[in-house]
């Protein structure tokens, strides 16, 4: 495992942690996903319901693979292992980037412009000079979007244990992690 994927891992932990104490449980997923969708005013209700249930989708992965005492709290230990697992986790990461992607594609034409990337990002936490330069780690087009493919394939990276110097790379800069 590289230690920069465990950073990308630690990064996730403390923003899914959304009230702050330590370990997660569902009602922080409820937290995050309601910022998320709320994010993304001009997409549809199918795509706002697909983050949703995305969100809830890596709640019950974590529960069902990751929560050993059965105690319905993922600590960060349990939340690497699991995450880090590609056989235990890669059905989920896809659904959830794929949902991610589309919101940030209102008009269903395969490219996400910045002012969408920024705001679904800021709202998972992120920092704003991090996800610029992600954003342009991504390979924008003069119009300044992205494709969603190469968004998904970024978020299926950033949980990949053996990865390192890739675009998600930008997103621990400046972290104390
Ligand atoms: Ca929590
Ligand atoms: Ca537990």
């Amino acid at each position: 495992m590289r230690t920069e994927a465990t950073k990308r891992v630690a990064l996730v932990f403390s923003l899914l942690d959304a009230d702050g104490n330590g370990v997660l449980e569902a009602d922080d997923f409820e937290l995050m996903a309601g910022r998320v969708v709320e994010a993304a005013p001009d997409a549809d209700e199918a795509a706002k319901d697909a983050m949703s249930a995305a969100f809830r989708q890596y709640w019950t992965t974590l529960r069902r693979e990751a929560d050993a005492n059965g105690d319905g709290e993922i600590t960060f230990e349990e939340y690497t292992a699991c995450v880090l697992s590609p056989e235990r986790f890669d059905a989920t990461i896809d659904a959830f980037a794929e949902a991610l992607a589309a919101l940030g594609d209102p008009g269903g034409d395969g490219a996400v412009a910045r002012p969408a990337f920024v705001a679904l990002m800021t709202a998972i936490g992120f920092e704003r000079a991090n996800i610029d330069a992600l954003f342009d780690a991504f390979g924008p087009s003069d119009a300044d979007r992205i494709q969603v493919a190469t968004w998904v394939d970024g978020i299926k990276d950033y949980y990949a244990p053996g990865k390192a110097g890739i675009p998600g790379d930008h997103l621990v800069a400046g972290t104390a992690l």
